[in-house]
């Protein structure tokens, strides 16, 4: 390859084997016979610096990678919105929103001598939905958990494979001091997903990972957007990625099927009404107002992702991480609610579902039996639980039961 040019995708991801063997057959003479692992590259701009990363990127199971300054002007623009919808009273019990704006304002104070942000996405799915349907609700007596909460938990898988892409980039540090990239100077990197006071999805956006779609959450045209992101804080200085631009048009299918009328305006989320805020964060009674519409989903929710046009082109992960465990993925919802507490604590290990808690992951099931088709079984399952945890559990358990006698009543008459 000459100097100017480009190294190709096969090149950036294959390992050298001349380099290995040259320095396990000569340990003796390390300095003489050290070959750097990228004898085959040559790296003449930051931009090829960067597509070798996003190429470390890929090889580790993330769908894509973009690039971003610490001191982007959106740290300070997201924290001014951010401060509006909390005066608006969205974030119900999610306290941690009201926290380090300091931080989230000025994001180089996060982690001290970081200069760009990694921001990588991951995808999740293991089957392909059907396009623009929200198939779920065709199961009432099955508990649908939203499809990223299926395997093992995201945060640990994400900040691992993170971690080893920093490794990988500091090993090559030596052959970038040419380039002006702060190269020379100590690396100093830290992983997160989800972990930390960071505005994520306004990152990849700016990073040119997709765009926001009107329910808030980021897409991307070759790859919708069932996908979490993370993000590498690094001591290197790489030129920002742009943007891309938006696709959603006069579409509104997601403020349209939101079953709890959550999405308040476009890009407007009151996370309050949620079902994903509602199952998952709250603690204690569920205001009976969204019992009915949060039907058989029993943590998270998928639907205004299922109904958007761009999920058509959701991709699989290659992710094992997130294969569903326990059948997560098809239990009935009166499988679940035979779940007792040593049970819960053994199926979770590694969950997301852990966040949730054992009693409110009762309260969430009993809301779907209620929703549930009538059956005299459902009622009589329902009571064995009745007076056994807390008053908060048993007020979900007694709603359920008169919802499934109305609808028995309604079938004799
Ligand atoms: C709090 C939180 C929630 C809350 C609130 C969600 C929300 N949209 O705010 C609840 C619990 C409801 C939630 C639910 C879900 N979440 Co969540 N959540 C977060 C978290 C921790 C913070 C998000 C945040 O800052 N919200 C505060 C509000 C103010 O921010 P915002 O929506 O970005 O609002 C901005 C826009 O409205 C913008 N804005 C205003 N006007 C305009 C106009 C235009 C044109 C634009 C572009 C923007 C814009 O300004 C606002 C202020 O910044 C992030 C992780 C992180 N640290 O970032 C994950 C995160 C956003 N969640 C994620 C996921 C996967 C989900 C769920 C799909 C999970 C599920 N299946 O149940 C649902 C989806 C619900 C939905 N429609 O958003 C992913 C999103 C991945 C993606 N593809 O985008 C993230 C990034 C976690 C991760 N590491 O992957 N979540
Ligand atoms: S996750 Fe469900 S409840 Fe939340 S905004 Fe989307 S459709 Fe509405
Ligand atoms: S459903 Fe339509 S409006 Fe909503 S995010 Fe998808 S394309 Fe945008």
């Amino acid at each position: 390859m000459n100097s100017k040019s480009k190294p190709t995708q096969s090149q950036l991801t294959q390992p050298n084997t001349q380099t290995l063997e040259a320095q396990t057959s000569a340990p003796n003479h390390p300095r003489q016979t050290k070959i750097n692992v990228s004898n085959a590259l040559t790296f003449t701009t930051p931009s090829d610096v960067k597509q070798w990363i996003k190429a470390q990127a890929q090889a580790l199971g993330f769908a894509d990678c973009g690039f971003l300054s610490v001191h982007h002007p959106l740290f300070i623009q997201q924290t001014e919105r951010l401060q509006q919808w909390l005066a608006k009273g969205y974030e119900g019990q999610l306290q941690f929103m009201h926290n380090n704006h300091q931080l989230r304002a000025y994001p180089e104070q996060l982690v001290e001598g970081a200069k760009t942000i990694i921001s990588v996405r991951m995808d999740y799915l293991t089957q392909t939905p059907t396009p623009r349907t929200v198939t779920d609700n065709a199961y009432p007596n099955q508990g649908i958990i939203a499809r990223y909460a299926r395997g093992r938990d995201y945060h640990k898988t994400m900040r691992s494979r993170l971690k080893q892409l920093a490794l990988k980039i500091e090993a090559m540090l030596p052959e970038w001091q040419h380039l002006n990239i702060s190269s020379e100077q100590d690396f100093i990197f830290r992983p997160f997903s989800d972990s930390a006071p960071i505005f994520e999805r306004p990152i990849a956006d700016a990073a040119g990972l997709g765009w926001t779609g009107k329910h808030t959450l980021l897409i991307n045209k070759q790859a919708g957007s069932f996908f979490v992101l993370g993000e590498l804080f690094m001591s290197l200085e790489l030129p920002d990625d742009e943007p891309v631009k938006e696709h959603c048009g006069s579409c509104s299918a997601c403020i349209d099927i939101c079953p709890t009328q959550a999405i308040i305006a476009p890009y407007e989320l009151n996370a309050s009404a949620c079902i994903s805020y509602l199952t998952i964060e709250h603690d204690g009674i569920i205001d009976s107002k969204y019992r009915r519409a949060i039907g058989n989903r029993i943590f998270g929710c998928d639907d205004c992702q299922l109904i958007c046009p761009w999920n058509r082109y959701a991709n699989l992960t290659s992710v094992e991480d997130f294969a569903p465990r326990h059948n997560l993925d098809s239990s009935s919802l009166l499988e679940l609610w035979q779940w007792q507490e040593t049970e819960f604590m053994k199926k979770t290990e590694g969950s997301p579902l852990r966040r949730t808690g054992y009693v409110n992951f009762l309260r969430n099931i009993a809301i779907a039996l209620g929703n549930a088709n009538g059956s005299a079984q459902i009622i009589t399952e329902l009571r064995t639980k009745l007076g056994v945890h807390n008053a908060m559990l048993d007020e979900h358990i007694t709603w359920a039961i008169k919802e499934q006698q109305e609808k028995l009543e309604s079938f004799e008459r």
